[in-house]
């Protein structure tokens, strides 16, 4: 009989341990309260704000319904989603890519220095993707490549193109970009090092310190999706309120 409840329960159970499967039901209520937040804010704000607000709320929309996904997956295999991780942050990191575009417009950013960042960010998660699903032998590798791309972004937005922008527009755009610059340098660099976590060799000490990989990158999402989307937020709120 508990065993016929438990194939047609929609609910599994999680053990009081299980922290990885916490931090996904944690994480995926965090991103929904901060989509709801950024959507019904929308509208207390000027036109031009909207579109960067909408963007925050999407991005932590679509972390909501992977995180959903991750979390039946966990609690049904025990095993990390990465093709669901992935998809995720295929969609979301452009976006944030996105994000930089838009608060930088009022300093004249082109398309192609948005385009620039996206493609860096897809090289960047396309080649972490194989290293951690395909070819895992060459882990190292393809981590290593990957963070050559993400070296880049970092390069571009701290000291390049995207840089100069933010100079040229000063006041609340240019602090709003320094956070963000240091949402890439700082919150991003919580990612490779889940990655380490859950990779066999010599780099893999991160995990024994008792860190676990999903742990790793759960913290990781909630910091620089929700954090990215309240920087952005607090920005608009800025504009709205100087004139
Ligand atoms: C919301 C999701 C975000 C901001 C995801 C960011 C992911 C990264 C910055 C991942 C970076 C990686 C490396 C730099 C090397 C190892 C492989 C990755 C993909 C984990």
């Amino acid at each position: 009989m508990e065993n016929f409840l438990a194939t047609i329960s929609l609910v599994s159970q999680m053990a009081t341990d299980d922290y990885v499967g916490f931090t996904f039901f944690v994480g995926c209520m965090a991103m929904m309260a901060a989509s709801a937040f950024f959507f019904l804010s929308m509208s207390s704000f000027d036109k031009k704000w909207r579109t960067s607000i909408l963007v925050s709320g999407l991005i932590t929309f679509i972390a909501a319904v992977h995180y959903w996904y991750m979390r039946d997956y966990w609690a049904g295999f025990a095993e990390s989603p990465t093709f669901f991780r992935y998809v995720d942050w295929v969609l979301t990191v452009p976006l944030m890519c996105v994000e930089f575009f838009l608060i930088l417009k009022v300093a004249g950013a082109k398309k192609s220095l948005m385009w620039k960042l996206i493609f860096l960010s897809v090289i960047m998660l396309v080649t972490g993707y194989w290293g951690e699903a395909v070819d895992r032998d060459n882990a190292w590798l393809w981590g290593l490549i990957s963070g050559v791309a993400y070296f880049v972004i970092v390069y571009e937005i701290w000291f390049g193109q995207a840089k100069k922008l933010a100079e040229a527009a000063g006041g609340a755009v240019l602090s709003a970009h320094k956070t963000l610059c240091w949402f890439v340098l700082v919150g991003w660099a919580i990612y490779p090092l889940g990655y380490m976590a859950g990779t066999p060799g010599w780099y893999s000490f991160i995990g024994d310190w008792g860190l676990n990989m999903d742990v790793i990158y759960n913290i990781g999402d909630a910091v620089n999706k929700i954090g990215f989307g309240l920087v952005i937020y607090g920005l608009a709120v800025a504009q709205s309120s100087e004139k």
